[in-house]
């Protein structure tokens, strides 16, 4: 039995309207002091008095179970004060109903069954999306647990049910298990499971986006580059050596890909006090970022032997790239900012971080974290299973295939652990 709760759906600035979400329990009979509910799904126009004030406002009735949280869900519309906002909110405390928490509308919505966990997480993305393509992943991944996910659990819990009864009553009925049967169902499932891996290592940096520095010597062409990938004049460019001198961060979308580009002081052992605070601001970025881009011109390809010391800590992420390309010609990625030829450079990022998997390819994979992990587990409970021995007691398998349908059951927010939920719900906003 849940309290009734409250929240603003909207935030608390002047605005034309402000809505307010109330969710519970028989909210016909707990409101019936302020106002008479309308029809269920009928917008209607109710007046509201309480102490001093009163108000006119748009209402909305959604019966249980047929509603957000699968509670009555009532909504209003008023007028946007955010100062009688919170008066009406006080008064829908003396009616026994309380403010809700961050996250909590929806976290009754997935208690309730009306979402599963994917969807919450989606839901989630959707409204941290700060760029198209984390748009377009988030709403890919809105709708249900994915087919191939469903797909799995038609087949572990029949197998789970047969090996626990062959657990249960495999001596005094003379019920097998079978194993190779069992293996030949779930090798594909496992091809799947890579197929899917594969996908959200991908749609990984699809959601987080990608930290990129630009490094290199001065005039390498850093920060005509860094201009090209955000689409705007952001960083100054002039034929000076020495340009640059802090770090300047951009945050954009190139090639479908989100990006975080940070642009930087050209690394070199300066003299000017300015420009050496500017390449100590370096190291830190580099220390953070997934990838180092290390500019040398094609035309003047000459090894910095200071510039490569800075840069040796983070050899695994430094990814070198000749620019000047339509002045001289280079081995490997060349390209050329100051002419827009950056189809290399598009080609590399795309090979290293998306496996060559297109982006709409990943839309609907799974992306956050904890299911890439808990597919990881997954993909080795099945590898366990395929690899047992053809005698292997009925006890092994079962315990086997239990912790496969733990796991799913994880995923998609069956088994509604309570810590899982609780780290979930912590980023989301009042009245959601
Ligand atoms: N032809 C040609 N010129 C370029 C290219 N990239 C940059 N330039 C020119 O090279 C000069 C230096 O470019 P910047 O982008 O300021 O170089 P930077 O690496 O940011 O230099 P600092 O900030 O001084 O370290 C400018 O005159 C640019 O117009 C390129 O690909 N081709
Ligand atoms: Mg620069």
């Amino acid at each position: 039995m849940f309290p009734p709760i409250c929240a603003p759906a909207t935030p608390l600035f002047p605005a034309a309207i402000h809505v307010v979400r109330v969710s519970g329990q028989d909210l016909r009979t707990r409101l019936r002091p302020l106002l008479n509910l309308p029809e269920p799904r009928r917008a209607a126009l109710r007046r509201m008095s309480w102490g001093d004030f009163q108000e006119r406002a748009l209402v909305l009735f959604f019966p249980a179970p047929a509603s957000y949280t699968g509670e009555d869900v009532v909504e209003f519309q008023l007028h946007g004060n955010p100062l009688l906002t919170r008066r009406f909110l006080e008064h829908l405390g003396t009616l026994g109903i309380r403010l809700a928490e961050p996250g909590e509308f929806t976290r009754r919505a997935l208690l309730h069954g009306k979402q599963d966990l994917l969807e919450v997480e989606a839901l989630g993305d959707l409204l941290s999306a700060a760029t198209d393509a984390q748009l377009r992943m988030a709403q890919a991944r809105a709708g249900q647990v994915p087919a191939w996910l469903k797909a799995a659990k038609a087949t572990i819990i029949p197998w789970l049910a047969r090996a626990e009864g062959a657990v249960d009553y495999g001596e005094d009925e003379g019920i097998s298990l079978d194993l190779d049967a069992l293996k030949r169902d779930f090798r594909p499932l496992l091809q799947q499971f890579h197929v899917e891996q594969t996908r959200s290592a991908a749609a990984r940096w699809l959601r987080d986006g990608i930290t990129l520095a630009l490094v290199g010597r001065p005039n390498a062409g850093k920060s005509t580059l860094f201009n090209a990938l955000a689409g705007e004049d952001r960083a100054i460019v002039t034929a000076h050596p020495g340009t640059t001198r802090d770090v300047l961060e951009v945050r954009c979308e190139w090639a479908g890909l989100p990006l975080v580009l940070f642009d930087t002081a050209g690394l070199r052992r300066a003299n000017d006090p300015v420009e050496r605070l500017g390449v100590e601001r370096v190291a830190p970025v580099l220390e953070r970022v997934d990838l180092v881009l290390h500019l040398e011109p094609a035309s003047d390809p000459k090894p910095d032997e200071a510039l490569l010391a800075h840069l040796e800590p983070f050899r695994a992420k430094v990814m070198d790239v000749y620019t000047f390309s339509d002045v001289a010609s280079a081995e490997g990625i060349a390209i050329s900012a100051a002419t827009g030829d950056l189809t290399a450079l598009e080609k590399a990022l795309k090979a290293r971080f998306l496996g060559d998997q297109a982006p709409e390819a990943c839309l609907g994979a799974l992306a956050t974290q904890r299911q890439r992990e808990l597919l990881d587990d997954m993909v080795a409970q099945v590898e366990m299973l395929l690899g047992l021995p053809s005698e292997s007691p009925a006890e092994v398998v079962a315990s086997l295939l239990q912790g496969l349908w733990e796991l799913w059951a994880r995923l998609t927010g069956e088994d509604r652990a309570e810590s899982a939920l609780d780290h979930l719900f912590t980023g989301f906003c009042l009245g959601k």
